[in-house]
Formats: structure tokens, sequence, C-alpha cells
């Protein structure tokens, strides 16, 4: 079998985000962001896990840029703590938040690594829950303000930059479910969480314009899935329509067609947000590209409960990641495609892909076969993808390095390299070697 090979500048990449790897989340002038605040209420997260030490890569970040240059990353995306740079989420900028995300960009470029910067990763400024977070649509200036201080500061130097990370998760897991800070469970604030967040993408996108050079690209990151009927009933088909259309295009179809999917509209109605006039221009300003963060599918049935009235059922026989994900690395080739289908002029990103494995050191050695395969099968399903005509830049695995899992707490290990959170010692997995020679040869085996 002979190597795919992947276009000469494909950027081969690596993912984390602040809050997942700083620690240090208060160190010099930084205000409690909400998953700060919510890490520290009992019972939110596995064994009362917190981000307080992380990766401390806050404080380890030279020697993480070191090992992301041994490993011959093209491009690093991470994002930027908007309390560390903002305390109060507005207002009084502190200069030590900005400076810590500048030395890290000086050092990426020095390295030869491209910085993607992703604006917003969930740890909102807690001072700004209290005004009601994504529910208040004052958010729409505040995050615009945000992207003008950190793009004034970066503009020269970044140049891939991404709004929102995962709006469905913040929005709906956050306000409407409850395991994700704030921990709410209310619809009616959730959507209203839902449409802020997009016109609060639109309107960075509308600032970040005015101050990048015309060779910054911008774009926003959505975790997509396909989303599968669990049989050829017509009940099942329905439930997987109207969660492919909540899940998906209730957030792709606003930003790149300037429109909500009438079916969101139809099923939700009663609880639908105030959409102002001139609201869906404003979340649709142009952008260069999209981010698709791809794990798994849903395979959907339908169910009498719920706001979709849908759950997702198990594929049984076929592998499972510790996340409870289904192993299906054709639903990356799917929505890939479906993506471009929706927005045949823009440049798309794999901006997060990977897996949780149980991973044990053995001699200081972690044999990750699993990881590395699925990460293989979605190298490959990724190359058939550019093959038949999508216009694919760049591959972001998740994650660098091992790191807190949100409320899974430090329980899910989703890195190429293995942390040591007692010693903070990093150490590579059989899939970071491998990914050091797929980033080599730039290609995978499999041809
Ligand atoms: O860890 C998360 C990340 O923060 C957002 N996308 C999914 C990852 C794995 O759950």
């Amino acid at each position: 079998m002979s190597v795919c090979h992947f276009p000469e500048s494909f950027l081969w990449g690596a993912a984390t985000a602040s809050y997942q790897i700083e620690g240090s989340p208060l160190a010099d002038g930084a205000g409690p962001s909400i998953w700060h605040r919510f890490s520290h209420t009992p019972g939110t997260t596995a064994n009362g896990d917190t981000g307080d030490v992380a990766c401390d890569h806050y404080r380890r970040w030279r020697e993480d840029v070191a090992m992301m240059r041994e490993l011959g990353l093209k491009a690093y995306r991470f994002s930027i703590s908007w309390p560390r740079v903002l305390p109060e989420g507005k207002g009084a900028v502190n200069p030590a938040g900005l400076d810590f995300y500048e030395r890290l960009v000086d050092a990426l470029l020095e390295a030869g690594i491209q910085p993607m910067v992703t604006l917003y990763h969930w740890d909102l400024p807690g001072a700004l829950q209290d005004l009601g977070g994504w529910a208040n649509r004052e958010i729409v200036n505040w995050f615009g303000d945000y992207a003008q201080v950190v793009a004034h500061r970066l503009g020269d130097r970044v140049p891939l930059w991404t709004t929102l990370n995962e709006p469905w998760v913040f929005t709906i897991i956050g306000y409407v479910l409850g395991e994700h800070a704030p921990g709410m469970k209310d619809l009616w604030a959730g959507l209203k969480a839902m449409h802020h967040a997009l016109l609060a993408h639109g309107e960075a996108v509308a600032r970040l314009r005015t101050l990048l050079p015309s060779a910054g690209q911008i774009g926003i990151v959505f975790n997509l899935s396909p989303n599968h009927p669990a049989s050829d009933s017509e009940e099942d088909k329905a439930a997987a329509e109207r969660v492919q259309t909540m899940n998906n295009a209730a957030f792709v179809e606003p930003v790149l067609k300037g429109r909500y999917p009438a079916l969101a509209e139809r099923v939700l109605g009663y609880a639908w947000p105030p959409v102002h006039s001139g609201d869906m221009e404003r979340i649709a300003q142009p952008i260069d590209f999209v981010g698709v963060n791809y794990y798994s599918r849903g395979i959907i049935k339908h169910t009498e409960y719920g706001y979709l009235r849908a759950r997702g059922v198990a594929n049984e026989g076929a592998q499972y990641t510790e996340m409870g994900w289904e192993v299906y690395p054709d639903g990356l080739y799917e929505i890939l495609q479906w993506v471009h289908s929706q927005a045949p002029h823009l440049s798309l990103y794999v901006t997060e892909n990977g897996a949780a494995f149980r991973d044990e050191v053995h001699d200081g050695w972690v044999a990750d076969t699993q990881r590395r395969e699925y990460l293989h099968q979605h190298f490959l399903r990724a190359h058939r993808a550019i093959q038949s005509g999508v216009p694919l830049k760049g591959y972001f695995i998740w994650s660098l390095m091992d790191n807190f899992e949100w409320a899974h707490g430090y329980t899910k290990r989703f890195g190429i390299v293995y942390v040591d959170y007692a010693t903070q010692e990093r150490i590579w997995k059989d899939s970071a070697l491998w990914y050091q020679q797929v980033i080599a040869q730039n290609g995978v085996e499999g041809c």
C-alpha cells in the first residue's frame, strides 16, 4: 500500500483550549470564569476536578512549544481566556493577560508554527454571567469589544482566527441541559444564548475585518455529526431530521445563509428567541473558512421525551471510545461533504478530531494503538474528501496533550501526549510518534 499524500501547504496541527490546559486561572490579575466557578461547585465534575492546575501550561508554555516543534506541527489551535484579558469581561484590560498570549504567539512563530486563535472556548468571565451571560443580548457588544482588544495586540501576527468554539455545546449543554457551565436548565435562556452567540460571532467578524491585515482569515468552529435514523420508520426519520436541524443546521445556516432552518422554528417555535430586524444580516458576515469538529455520528430514535423528542441509541458491535462515542470515520467524509455543499466557496479545516481511550504508561511508554488507528482512519476519510474536491486546508487533532475534559475532569484522556498530572511530565504516546511521521511525509499509508 502506498502513501496518500496531502496538498503541499496542508496544515497539520493540534488543538487545545485555555481552561483545559493552562491552570493558574486567577494568576496575574485574571478574573474567574464560569468554568472556574462551576468546577468549584460540588457535584459538577468527576472527582470534583477543576482547572486550577490542569497541564500547568500557563507556566510551562515554553516547553510545550518546544514539544510542538519537535512533533513537526505546522499549526497550533489554542484559545484565549477572555477573563485573563478582561477580568470583568468588559471595561479595564489586564495587560498581563494579553502579554501571556503575545509571548505564546511569538514563540510559535519563532518555531515555524502558525497560530490559529479561538476567541471563545467556553471560559466566559464570571462577571458577565452575573449579568445573564449569553442569554443577555448585550453580550454581542461585549464580545465585539473583547475581539477588538485581542486583535489590536495580535492581529498583525496571527493568520487564522476563529470566533466561537462549538456554539451548540456551550449554549445547549450549558444553558438547556445544565451539564456544563453555567449549569442552567432553561430552554428559553438556551435558545436566546444561541441567537446571541451567533450575533456575537457576526459582530466579532465585522470588528476583526477592520483590524486584521488583508491576509488574516476568519472563521467559526462548529461541532458537527451526521445523524442517522435508527430504523426506516417515519418516526425515527423525523426524529433524526429534528436532531440534524437543531444540532447542525440551526448553527450553520444562519452563519452561511443568513436564515434559521424553517424546521427549527417549527419544532421549537414556542421557545424561539426574538429575532430583531437586521439580526440575520449581522450574523451572516462573510467569513473565510469553516472549522469542523468531528468525533462521531448520532443514531437517532423517536421518543416522547426531551425538547427534540429524540434520543441517541447504540450501534451494537461497533467500537466505542471512552466517551461512549461510536468510532465512525465515514461520518467525517459525510459531514465535510455536507458543509461543503452549504458553502462551496469556503475553505474548511478539521479543527478537532480525536479520541479518548484508556491509556496506561508501561516502562515509560504508552501504546495507544486504538487512538493511532482512529486517527489513521479519519485521515484517510479527509484525504478522500480532498480528492473529491472539498477544499480542506488543514487538520487539527484533539488534543495535543491530555487535559481537563470539562464535566469528566481528568478521567478522559484525548492527548497524543500523556500528561502525568502528579509530576506534569509529558510522555509521548505511540500516536504522537506516528503523527510526527505523518507530518514529515505529509501523508498516511492507505492509497
Ligand atoms: O474537549 C472537548 C473540546 O473542548 C471541545 N470539543 C470536544 C472535545 C472532546 O470532548
